[in-house]
């Protein structure tokens, strides 16, 4: 397995972390992004990262979340009732809706309702959500210097506690 890979990138992290959860061994290859290689356009018509290869080349980090579930069945992100599957899902799908729009928007100085959305993050239910929003969480946290709300700290705290979680807290911290 193969991860086409950019340490600063939140959507990135969600492969590594959880590809660390399933305990999947796999090739890191870093890929620069201020100067991008011709050959990523192959991989990805987008040019964007991640992108994994265990023979079978996919992009778009969310769906490679769900393929790795379904490929590699031990050690699953996702809950095993369908109702929660799909309710597991809604909540990736609406990422931007639920945090992305506004963690880029205050990033870029926008108008923004970080501190609502992150007040209101469906997390700790279940490890597929969790690990799909953790990235932004931590980055929230330790580049924007956003303070987190109460629930979410703890969660955090707690979440941290697993070695994948740790490890993208230390690379994060790592990166300045
Ligand atoms: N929808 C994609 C987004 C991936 C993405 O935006 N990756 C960024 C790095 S964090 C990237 O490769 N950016 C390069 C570009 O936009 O050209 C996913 O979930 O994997």
């Amino acid at each position: 397995m193969k991860l086409y890979d950019a340490g600063r990138c939140p959507f990135c992290a969600r492969v590594r972390i959880a590809l660390a959860e399933k305990g999947l061994d796999y090739e890191r290859v870093d890929v620069d992004l201020r100067n991008r290689p011709a050959w990523i356009y192959e991989l990805n018509p987008s040019g964007k990262v991640p992108v994994i290869d265990d023979g079978f080349v996919l992009p778009e980090s969310a769906v490679i979340m769900e393929y790795l579930d379904d490929a590699y069945p031990e050690n699953p992100l996702l809950p095993r009732d369908p109702k929660a599957r799909a309710v597991a899902r809604k909540s990736v799908f609406r990422f931007d809706e639920l945090l992305g729009d506004d963690y880029y928007a205050y990033r870029r100085g926008d108008a923004s309702e970080l501190p609502e959305r992150l007040e209101q993050l469906p997390v700790g239910t279940d490890l597929f959500v969790d690990v799909a929003f953790v990235p932004w969480v931590i980055r929230t946290k330790e580049m924007l210097g956003v303070e987190l709300p109460d629930r979410l700290a703890a969660w955090l705290d707690r979440f941290a506690e697993r070695p994948s979680i740790a490890a993208e807290l230390t690379l994060v911290r790592s990166l300045g």
